[in-house]
């Protein structure tokens, strides 16, 4: 099987620049090489354009930073993303910072009837407009997705909604704003915390996941923020959260993934070069990589 490569540096879904280095960083770790020992085609595709902001703190379009630019931003991954699929390649996308799963979720959700999404995050992304205490449209992907926030978010590539609460599992979640609470409690998202990570272990967690998702969905997005691992083990992100999932836990994620054959399409997302450490965290998202396309140690 062949994998496409989309690289998105997209840095305006929130306030930290260098989040838009993320896909160089990504191929500097070796993404392609890794990729290739597993006898896959890479296809890389290089990267999407992205509008430069003057400053992208500037928060003047009702509490969306940003919002041209991400939206239109969105619409030609989306746009790459169909294309991608159409071809019957698997879409391995680069961010970035994570408003971009927006224009992948855009891109892959027209090929399926009951896309699954697994979102591998410290955070939920299901705020709005509304209930966001940023303006930062990183923490509203996937309220979008679901058809939830402004239009100009929701009904890229012309529909909407692209994904159903019951097919999305979100695993690592620490930090959830009040809205964010309620959205998942009212429209039922089933949630795997840190609590339950630690008192079931990711073994079983995985386990239920795959199975909830294999038997209500036609093909799984992983998108994967890799603040959703520990600040320790992936320091270069915006909005690091103590008491994160581990490199090891995250590894045996990537590899019961992998063993399940369930996984469609992938995003790695908020890789942050200038907030890093000698670019541990691309590297840690390229050895992820490593697992959840097969890599096994003997
Ligand atoms: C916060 C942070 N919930 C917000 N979200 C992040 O700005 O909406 N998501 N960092 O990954
Ligand atoms: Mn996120
Ligand atoms: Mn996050
Ligand atoms: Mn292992």
């Amino acid at each position: 099987k062949n994998i496409s490569i989309i690289g998105v540096p997209m840095d305006l879904g929130q306030m930290r620049r260098g989040v838009d280095m993320g896909p160089s960083a990504i191929r500097y770790a070796g993404v392609t090489e890794r990729l290739e020992q597993l006898n896959y085609k890479i296809d890389d595709l290089g990267d999407i354009e992205i509008a430069r902001a003057q400053k992208i703190t500037d928060n003047q379009e009702g509490n969306l930073r940003n919002l041209k630019g991400v939206s239109d931003a969105s619409e030609k991954l989306a746009a790459k993303v169909d294309e991608v699929i159409t071809k019957g390649e698997f879409p391995l996308v680069l961010g970035g910072d994570h408003s971009i799963a927006i224009g992948t979720l855009a891109g892959v959700a027209k090929h399926y009837k009951n896309l699954g999404v697994i979102w591998y995050d410290a955070h939920g992304d299901l705020n709005t407009a509304e209930t966001s205490p940023t303006g930062n449209i990183h923490g509203m992907p996937l309220a979008a997705s679901l058809g939830i926030g402004h239009p100009a978010l929701t009904n890229i590539a012309g529909y909407s909604p692209k994904i159903k609460p019951e097919n999305i599992v979100i695993i690592g979640a620490r930090s959830l704003d009040e809205g964010e609470k309620k959205l998942i409690k009212e429209i039922g998202i089933k949630v795997y915390t840190m609590h339950e990570i630690d008192q079931l272990g990711m073994a079983t967690v995985m386990a239920e996941a795959i199975d909830y998702l294999k038997e209500r969905t036609d093909g799984v997005h992983l998108s994967l923020d890799l603040d959703g691992l520990d600040p320790h083990d992936a320091p270069g992100v915006g909005t690091p959260v103590l008491g994160g999932i581990s490199y090891r836990e995250s590894h045996l994620a990537m590899e019961m993934l992998e063993d399940a054959k369930i996984i469609t399409s992938a995003e790695f997302v908020e890789v942050n070069p200038i907030l890093d450490d000698k670019n541990k965290t691309a590297t840690v998202a390229v050895a992820l990589m490593g697992s959840l396309f097969g890599e096994k140690l003997l």
